[in-house]
């Protein structure tokens, strides 16, 4: 049945382009939100990435704490684990094959290009002795997805073992084939047919690949369940060209990935980072892609008095002691560290002149 579906489909292939394949949403930037909280605990690099392809401004220091837990931890992560590090820096405009702390001349730099290519090296090797990896499949298809992101040098013979993987539909975990996996291996696929050969044998892997995905689809647009459904629309979206336009229409899934979001499905940040990126049309081969305007951070400068933090400095301009927070144009009725701000609700600090005239704006800074 399976088999006669890829079929099927390969038939119908005809190429077209994604329309209407992103929507925002009150809902979307709730979670959007959640997510963003979430890096204050320990940065996930996977929720970081997400909110960098979603365009939200972060601040940089996460990018720093991300480089120190990377270096100090590179030989203990996963394979799966160090690529979404790498995945992370790349969105950050960070060059991985050289991340440094600081830009003193001590500083020797660790290449994560190296690390990766290492561990991938393990994960080929306990596939051609035990057809398995030492972690899974999953994590291979990020590994070599984060290879390719970092133009570092595949080896050909890695990249026929894992198609040769894929031809033998053994894309699963446990026994039942694995959506997820798949998805994340159509990416690394889709990433590999620019630059890396052997080129016949990424694109036939491709094209299974994406077809598996397909037959995958419930007839509402979920692909797999609710949870692979947004790695499977990433992998679709990044495939489009080999997506038969018949076959599958991606608002249907944007909708009940939309309705599943709306419905609370999603509140565990890692799960909502593979979900969010393609309600917006955007996939891990974004990472690349990505201006880096840093939020500034430290705004605040408070000093302790007997009520609480009394902010004496913002944006490096020291107050006069005569500041006021106002909400519009209403005096705030508690100080700033006690200030319940809403959602969504921006918080402007506007420099103004006193005086008996009018008062004039010299600068206007907008925080979220
Ligand atoms: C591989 C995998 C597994 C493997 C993990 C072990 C291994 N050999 O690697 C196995 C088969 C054991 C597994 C089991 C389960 N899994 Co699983 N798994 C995955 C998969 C495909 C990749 C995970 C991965 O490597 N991520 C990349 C690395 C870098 O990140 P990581 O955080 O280090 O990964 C670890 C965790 O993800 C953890 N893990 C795996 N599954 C689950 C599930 C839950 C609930 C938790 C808390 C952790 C967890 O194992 C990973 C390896 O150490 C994901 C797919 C996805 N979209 O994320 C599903 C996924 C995470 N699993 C899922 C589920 C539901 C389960 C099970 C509950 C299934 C079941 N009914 O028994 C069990 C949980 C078992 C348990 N002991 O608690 C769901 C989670 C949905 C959700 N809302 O949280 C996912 C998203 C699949 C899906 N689309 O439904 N899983």
């Amino acid at each position: 049945m399976a088999i006669l579906c890829v079929l099927l489909l390969t038939l119908a292939l005809f190429p077209y382009g994604l329309q209407g394949c992103e929507r925002w949403t009150p809902e979307v930037e709730k979670v959007e939100q959640l997510m963003a909280k979430s890096l204050d605990d320990d940065p996930d690099p996977s929720v970081f990435v997400s909110l960098r392809l979603l365009n939200y401004t972060l601040e940089q220091k996460f990018v720093t704490i991300l480089k120190k837990n990377v270096i100090n931890n590179a030989l203990d992560l996963t394979s799966g684990q160090l690529s979404l590090y790498v995945l992370a820096l790349i969105a950050s405009c960070e060059n991985t094959m050289n991340v440094k702390l600081d830009n003193s001349g001590t500083d020797r730099g660790t290449n994560l290009g190296e690390l990766l290519s290492k561990k991938l090296a393990q994960e080929i090797k306990s596939i051609e002795m035990y057809e398995y990896p030492v972690t899974n499949y999953y994590q291979v298809g990020l590994s070599f997805l984060a290879l390719c992101k970092q133009s570092y040098p595949i080896n050909k013979r890695d990249i026929k073992t894992f198609a040769q993987v894929v031809m033998r539909n053994r894309i699963s975990y446990g026994p039942a084939f694995s959506v997820d996996t798949a998805a994340i291996a159509a990416l690394a696929f889709r990433c590999m047919q620019q630059d890396y050969k052997p080129a016949d044998i990424i694109r036939n892997a491709a094209i299974k690949l994406v077809m598996q995905i397909l037959c995958a689809k419930g007839t509402r647009g979920i692909i797999g369940n609710t949870y692979s459904t947004g790695v499977a629309m990433q992998a679709l979206i990044a495939n489009q060209q080999l997506v038969p336009f018949q076959v599958w229409n991606c608002s249907n899934t944007l909708q009940e990935v939309l309705a599943e979001i709306s419905a609370g499905s999603f509140m565990n940040p890692v799960m909502a980072s593979q979900a969010l990126p393609p309600t917006q049309g955007k996939t891990y081969l974004d990472v690349n892609s990505l201006s880096c305007n840093w939020a500034v951070g430290h705004l605040f400068t408070k000093v302790k008095t007997s009520p609480g933090a009394f902010i004496s400095c913002i944006g490096g301009i020291v107050g006069s002691k005569k500041e006021q927070f106002l909400n519009a144009t209403v005096p705030l009725p508690v100080g700033v560290a006690e200030y319940d701000s809403s959602n969504g609700e921006t918080i402007i600090a506007r420099l103004t002149k006193y005086s008996s005239k009018k008062s004039a704006i010299n600068r206007e800074l907008n925080y979220h």
